[in-house]
């Protein structure tokens, strides 16, 4: 393994300064996707395992093969392990990576969402539906048709239409799609053109399939024009998150290689969304990957990080913190780790 795992001292000192514990630590977990079904907290996390894949710029060693959903009956209550609720062995279409997932409820079914890698190497989103929300889930035999990258974020809207927010640059493969069409020609734009964006598309009642084509979200500064390819801090990477708080929506994401949680508001689910600042600063590990949920009026932000496991970026933990939204609307940043 070429990664370096940080020396056990720091390794103390983080645990002493941390916001928040792991919620589990029997096994490693990451990218937690909460929502609050029947009125408790459920959590759908990667499973982050050592697969022995070595590490590299495209992610190969994000190894994962199944799926554990995680429950908390309050956010004061233990959290517990529900077991495996869907293996890689029983999706028909998928080969290997199962990545940051999703889950959405209708009409008394649950359904998960989740990225893998087909056989020729590419990212497509399946959906697997049960009648829990602990699973275990059923697989559809295909991916949803037109899918493509990865990191689903499903959110419901108060009208009942539900809507996928996806795609992630580098190893999430966004960078080689223009217009939904794959091409290994399409990169990520040149520094000076607008960045990027996440994809949108409405779901079809059925929740299996796409509504309409999907289309980029954009997401502008403050003089109303698209952030820049060059714009690090601020452009979009990966992890789709959409809330919605005072009727306005919020779509939040990890910059990635700059290892920010970062927010934009709009006026509907397509947008445009405006930046508007950042909700997480780095946490310990390369990738940061959140959701944002509201239980009994208090809001909570979902994350993880890598200091249990010593600082392996692929062996994260997933952690939970109130999140405050201020009358202004805008969010108040949180620090991962008390200075
Ligand atoms: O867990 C694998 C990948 O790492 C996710 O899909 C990304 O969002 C990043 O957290």
């Amino acid at each position: 393994m070429s990664e370096e795992q940080l020396a056990p001292e720091i390794v103390e000192d983080l645990k002493q300064r941390a916001l928040s514990q792991p919620l589990v630590e029997h096994i490693y977990t990451a990218d937690p996707s909460a929502h609050v079904f029947d009125g408790k907290i459920y959590i759908y996390p990667s499973h982050d395992i050592e697969a022995g894949i070595p590490f590299n710029d495209n992610g190969d060693h994000f190894g994962m093969t199944d799926y554990h959903v995680i429950s908390l009956d309050s956010p004061q209550s233990p959290a517990v392990d529900n077991g495996v609720a869907l293996d890689i062995k029983d999706v028909p279409w998928a080969s290997r990576q199962m990545w940051a997932p999703d889950a959405a409820h209708k009409n008394g079914q649950y359904y998960l969402y989740f990225p893998a890698k087909r056989d020729n190497g590419l990212f497509q989103i399946g959906v697997a539906i049960s009648h829990s929300p602990k699973g275990p889930f059923k697989a559809e035999p295909e991916a949803i048709p037109g899918s493509y990258s990865i990191d689903p974020a499903v959110f419901e809207d108060d009208d009942g239409q539900y809507y996928m927010y996806y795609g992630g640059i580098w190893g999430g493969q966004l960078q080689h799609y223009r217009n939904n069409q794959y091409s290994v020609e399409y990169d990520e734009p040149t520094d000076n053109s607008p960045a990027l964006c996440p994809i949108v598309a409405r779901l079809d009642s059925d929740m299996t399939s796409f509504a309409e084509t999907p289309r980029h979200l954009q997401i502008l500064d403050e003089d109303g024009e698209p952030l820049l390819a060059q714009d690090h801090d601020r452009r979009f990477f990966e992890a789709s998150w959409m809330h919605k708080h005072n009727g306005k929506y919020y779509f939040s994401y990890s910059t990635g290689n700059t290892h920010y949680i970062c927010y934009s508001i709009g006026d509907n689910p397509y947008g445009p969304f405006t930046y508007a600042g950042r909700i997480l600063n780095p946490v310990i590990g390369w990738t940061t990957h959140h959701s944002i949920c509201e239980y009994h009026g208090q809001w909570y932000l979902f994350y993880h990080d890598s200091v249990l496991s010593k600082g392996i970026t692929h062996l994260r933990s997933i952690k939970m913190a109130p999140l405050t939204h201020n009358d202004d609307g805008s969010i108040e940043t949180i620090t991962p780790y008390r200075s």
